[in-house]
């Protein structure tokens, strides 16, 4: 009778496995969701799990007190374009000579036949959605605005996309949901330029009455919302952001995309616009840090990522839904306005124990708040690994049964799952086109010329010396003590790993 049974049910399995290969798509129910919250120019002293003392983030330290908290954790880059480039792709910037800070009309960046992470998790029968700063390029080359904006992150693996142009700094001062501009009045045309200013329109540099919030250096182009930004647009006024409101609309297409899709697995990189310059915190957290606008908007993108929390809590999804929280890049203080970010920050210390921020060769330009929960299968602490975000996409091809094209990803899941100390041997780290090389405990960063110091503004020392550098990072995480001298043979042999590794010495 069992037998009998038994085979009855074997046609019915065949057909539940052909149905789900017929229409490709996988819904296991068992995947883990996957949410990245990725910030912009947020430091490894920015968060109190990592030791901030006047600035208090419970909910990212939620997602540390659940999860492991990697104390040793990368972006590739010290900016923000080939970082995102990196963690997207798997691979490292530098092999594609166009991952640099993009202006807001540069092309799409990726390679739309080439996979991405996102690409990868749909093949597994992942939904996916990026919402918030791209800073990927859009389009092709003399981009119109006002239709179809292909290609665009969703020909390269997300099924939706709610995603700011650029940067907040940067023109157009536009969403674009999914290939198009949105809330765009086909009346009023919308016109970009990073060559020329549009006949009669107001800058900041003209027209400085005008402004709400004036710029240090740079961003003394096109006005909106009382804010210039870097390039020129004209236009298209029904579409433009409010960038006080811009915390508050962005978690909104978070949490709809989560709700949509809380019965199937799904993959959001949730990619937070603060503290990115133009600090601009909604009126409920203004003067809240004590800090002026750089910690009022650090609060507002901690409350932000609470209430992403307490949306996976109340749809019962966050037990095996992964979050993995960090930042593109490190930190810095006036990147461009006056918004008294150098006076007001006291004694707060945005690179933690770290030498450098933004920009920079040095450990704060890189090495990130980098945090992984996944209630289901880790245990909570703290791991001392070597990881980047490049990994993420051999790591989670590892989690979810997906296959990594990702040249230069590794797998280091057992990392993330706190079942290894160990990460990666060695990583590149990129500032603005120059290259170090960490291995083990060890940096190496090769002579470079160039300022020791950004400019008088961004105050961020670049790593740039006329001597090699050699730092033992587990002994002397400040960076204060160059052993090069000391250890000639070292510098040699890593100089050597970096050439196998990139083609280059510097
Ligand atoms: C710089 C901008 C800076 C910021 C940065 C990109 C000036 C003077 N400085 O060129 O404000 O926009 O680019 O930041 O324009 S990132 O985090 O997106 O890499
Ligand atoms: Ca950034």
């Amino acid at each position: 009778m069992k037998k009998i049974k038994n085979l009855l049910l074997l046609p019915v399995a065949m057909l539940i496995m052909f149905s789900c290969y017929q229409t490709g798509s996988d819904r296991d129910p068992d995947k883990p969701n996957i949410i990245i919250i990725y910030a912009d120019d947020l430091g490894y002293g920015d968060v109190s799990s990592y030791g901030a003392t006047e600035i208090s983030t419970p909910n990212i330290d939620r997602i540390a007190n659940a999860g492991i908290r990697f104390t040793n954790g990368y972006a590739t880059s010290a900016t923000c374009t080939p970082s995102r480039y990196a963690l997207l792709v798997g691979e490292y910037p530098w092999r594609n000579k166009k991952a640099h800070i993009l202006p807001g009309n540069a092309p799409l960046l990726l390679d739309t036949a080439k996979q991405s992470l996102a690409s990868m998790l749909q093949e597994v029968g992942y939904k996916t959605a990026v919402t918030g700063k791209w800073h990927l390029g859009l389009g092709g080359e003399g981009l119109d605005w006002n239709g179809k904006i292909l290609p665009g992150p969703n020909d390269v693996g997300f099924d939706y996309s709610y995603i700011l142009a650029s940067t907040n700094d940067r023109v157009p001062t536009v969403y674009v949901e999914n290939d198009r501009v949105a809330g765009l009045d086909g009346t009023d045309k919308l016109e970009v330029s990073y060559a020329r200013n549009f006949p009669g329109e107001p800058t900041g540099k003209d027209n400085p009455e005008m402004l709400k919030l004036h710029p240090s250096h740079g961003h003394n182009m096109s006005i909106h919302n009382g804010i210039s930004r870097i390039g020129f647009m004209k236009g298209g006024k029904s579409a433009l952001w409010i960038d006080e409101q811009m915390a508050d609309t962005i978690l909104a297409r978070s949490q709809e995309f989560i709700i949509r899709n809380r019965e199937n697995p799904f993959f959001l990189f949730y990619s937070l616009h603060q503290p990115h310059v133009p600090r601009t915190p909604h009126q409920r957290f203004v003067g809240l840090s004590g800090m002026g606008p750089r910690g009022d908007v650090i609060l507002e993108a901690d409350w932000c990522i609470g209430q992403l929390l307490n949306t996976l809590d109340s749809l019962g999804i966050a037990d095996n839904t992964i979050v993995i929280f960090s930042s593109d890049n490190g930190p810095v203080l006036d990147d461009g306005y006056m918004d008294d970010a150098n006076e007001l920050t006291g004694d707060h210390k945005p690179a933690g124990p770290l030498r450098g921020g933004k920009y920079s060769l040095f450990e704060a330009g890189a090495r990130v708040p980098f945090i992984v929960k996944w209630p289901k299968v880790i245990k909570s602490g703290i791991s001392d690994a070597l990881i980047c975000q490049m990994d993420l996409m051999a790591s989670l091809a590892v989690l979810t049964g997906a296959v990594s094209q990702g040249q230069d990803s590794r797998d280091v899941s057992k990392a993330f799952t706190g079942k290894s100390d160990f990460g990666r041997a060695d990583l590149v780290i990129e500032a603005t086109g120059r290259l170090a090389i960490r291995q083990g405990d060890w940096i190496m960063i090769p002579p470079h010329e160039g300022r020791p110091i950004v400019n008088q503004w961004v105050r961020n020392e670049t790593g740039n010396s006329t001597e090699y550098q050699l730092f033992n990072i587990a002994e002397d995480i400040g960076q204060q003590n160059n052993l090069a001298e000391k250890y000639p043979d070292r510098v040699k042999s890593m100089e050597a790993l970096l050439e196998e590794i990139s083609g280059r010495i510097k």
